[in-house]
């Protein structure tokens, strides 16, 4: 019984390490940041998952948590991403995250929405 329930936890952590792993071989999701909006707007990952920006605007921007002023700091910001840079970030926890860029927080192109599923 005992060799039993370890055998199961043994196959249990497997499978977790497993799940794991599979958001961490994901390929990365690409956000393009284009003429002052983040395309696309809403972006649906895994737990872990990679999210890459590209800013392809001459125009520096941010990728802030929240929905205006300086964020509701549930990732520490982006600094300013210039032409040609990018910025990547992983939420570990499931949820909606919306986020904006702090210089453009006025402008409705520039507020997109992750969400982050198991
Ligand atoms: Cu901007």
């Amino acid at each position: 019984m005992r060799r039993k329930r370890g055998a199961l936890l043994a196959g249990l952590l497997l499978w977790l390490s497993a799940g794991a792993a599979v958001a961490d071989t994901l390929p990365p999701v690409r956000v393009v940041i284009h003429d002052h909006a983040f395309v696309p707007r809403v972006v649906d990952v895994k737990t872990g998952q990679e999210i890459i920006w590209l800013n392809t605007d001459q125009d520096p921007h941010t990728v802030t948590s929240g929905t205006h002023d300086t964020g509701d700091g549930r990732w520490p910001s982006s600094p300013l991403i210039a032409d040609g840079q990018t910025f990547k970030l992983r939420l570990n926890r499931p949820g909606t995250y919306p986020y904006f860029c702090k210089p453009h927080q006025f402008e409705a192109s520039m507020h997109g929405t992750i969400v982050v599923s198991p």
